[in-house]
C-alpha cells in the first residue's frame, strides 16, 4: 500500500502514473483542500477535482484543471446576467460542484462525497481529502491578505508573496481514511508528489496529525521535486520561492521537507544538486522527472516506487 500526497497538476500526473502501476487497494491519494472555497454558493474543491478527473482520464490537458472537451454556455449566460465569471466553471465541471454542494448540505462528509463522485466517474483508486476539517490557504502579499483563489486566479499569482497562512490547519485532523492508511500494516511507502510545496504540500504538512505521521513514519517517504532547473513546470512555485527569499531550486525544496523524507527525486538537469541533498541526510535519486504524457507518468512512478524500496525510514532525527 502506498500513500501519495498530491495537490494540483503535477501531483495529479504522478498519481495517475502510480494508479497505472498499483491496484485500487494498493494506492491512496490524499489531496490538499487548502484551495477549496465557496464561490457562487458552491463548495469548490479544485485539487480534489484535478486528481479525480486525471485518474478518470477526463482532465483538461490544456488548462490543467476542469474537464476535457468542456463547453462554456453556463459562463456565457452568467456573464450576460452580470455574474462573477473570473473563476471559470465549465458546463460539465459545474455538475461536480453542484452535486458536491448538494451532498455536503445534506450532511455528507467531503470524504464520502469525494468517494461517490470518484465511483461515478469510474475512478477505482482511493482519493481522499487530506482532512474533512476546514483548512484554507491565504496568501499574504504586497496587495494584502488574499484568499487562495483570489491570489492564484483573480490576481493571476502576480502579487508578491510575503507569507502563507494555512487557516485552520493547526486545528485540523487527517481524514480517517488517511489515518488508517498511515497505520496500515501493509503500508510500504509514502510519496510527496511534485506539487507546489507552499500551496499544495504545505497546507497538508501544517496539519499536526499529518506532519507527525511523517516524522514518525515506519516506511520510507520520498518526495519528487516540483522544481526543475530552477523553475516550476507549472504555476508560481519558483516565483514564490524568490519572493520568500529562497533560491528557487530543488535543493531548497528538499530543505523544506527535512525530517519528513528519506529520499528526494530530482531531474537530470539538477544532477549537480545531488551531493547537497545527500549532505542533508536525504538520499537523492536523479532521473527524468518531466511528465509530458501517460508513459512518462508511469515511468517516473515506477522509478520512484523502486527507489522507495531501496530506502529505510530514518526517523533518528526525530526528537522523542
Ligand atoms: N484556474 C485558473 O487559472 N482560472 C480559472 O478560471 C480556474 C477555474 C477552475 C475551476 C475549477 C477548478 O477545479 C479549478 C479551476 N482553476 C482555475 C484552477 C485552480 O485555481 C487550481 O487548480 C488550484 O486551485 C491550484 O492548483
Amino acid at each position: 500500500m502506498i500513500i501519495a500526497l498530491a495537490g494540483g497538476v503535477g501531483g495529479a500526473k504522478l498519481a495517475r502514473g502510480l494508479a497505472d502501476i498499483l491496484g485500487p487497494q494498493e494506492l491512496l491519494v490524499a489531496v490538499n483542500v487548502g484551495d477549496d472555497f465557496e464561490h457562487l454558493g458552491l463548495h469548490i474543491s479544485p485539487d480534489i477535482d484535478t486528481v479525480m478527473y486525471t485518474l478518470a482520464g477526463r482532465n483538461n490537458i490544456q488548462t490543467g484543471w476542469g474537464i476535457a472537451g468542456e463547453t462554456w454556455n453556463f459562463m456565457a449566460a452568467l456573464e450576460q446576467l452580470g455574474g462573477e465569471t473570473w473563476f471559470r466553471l465549465g458546463d460539465q465541471d459545474i455538475a461536480t460542484h453542484i452535486e458536491r454542494t448538494r451532498r455536503l448540505k445534506a450532511g455528507e462528509g467531503l470524504a464520502a462525497v469525494t468517494a461517490s463522485l470518484c465511483a461515478a466517474l469510474g475512478v477505482k483508486h482511493a482519493v481522499v481529502p487530506v482532512s474533512e476539517d476546514l483548512v484554507r490557504t491565504f496568501v499574504d502579499t504586497d496587495a494584502g491578505l488574499l484568499p487562495f483563489q483570489d491570489y492564484f486566479v483573480r490576481c493571476k499569482s502576480e502579487p508578491s508573496v510575503v507569507a502563507l497562512n494555512y487557516e485552520g490547519a493547526r486545528g485540523a485532523r487527517p481524514s480517517s481514511a488517511l489515518l488508517s492508511a498511515f497505520d496500515d500494516a501493509k503500508l510500504q511507502g509514502i510519496i510527496i508528489c511534485p506539487s507546489n510545496p507552499y500551496l499544495s504540500i504545505g497546507p497538508m504538512l501544517e496539519i499536526p496529525g499529518v506532519a507527525d505521521k511523517l516524522k514518525r513514519r515506519r516506511t520510507p517517504c520520498v518526495a519528487v521535486s516540483p522544481i526543475v532547473g530552477g523553475m516550476a513546470l507549472k504555476g508560481p512555485a519558483a516565483k514564490m520561492m524568490g519572493e520568500l527569499g529562497v533560491e528557487p531550486s530543488a535543493f531548497e525544496v528538499a530543505k523544506l521537507y527535512l525530517g519528513l523524507i528519506d529520499g528526494f527525486v530530482i531531474d537530470v538537469v539538477d544532477e549537480k544538486l545531488a551531493p547537497g541533498v545527500a549532505a542533508l541526510g536525504i538520499q537523492p535519486y536523479v532521473t527524468p522527472t518531466i511528465m509530458h504524457g501517460r508513459d512518462e507518468q508511469k515511468h517516473l512512478a515506477a522509478g520512484v516506487l523502486r527507489f522507495a524500496q531501496t530506502l529505510t525510514a530514518d526517523t533518528s532525527s526525530v526528537k522523542t
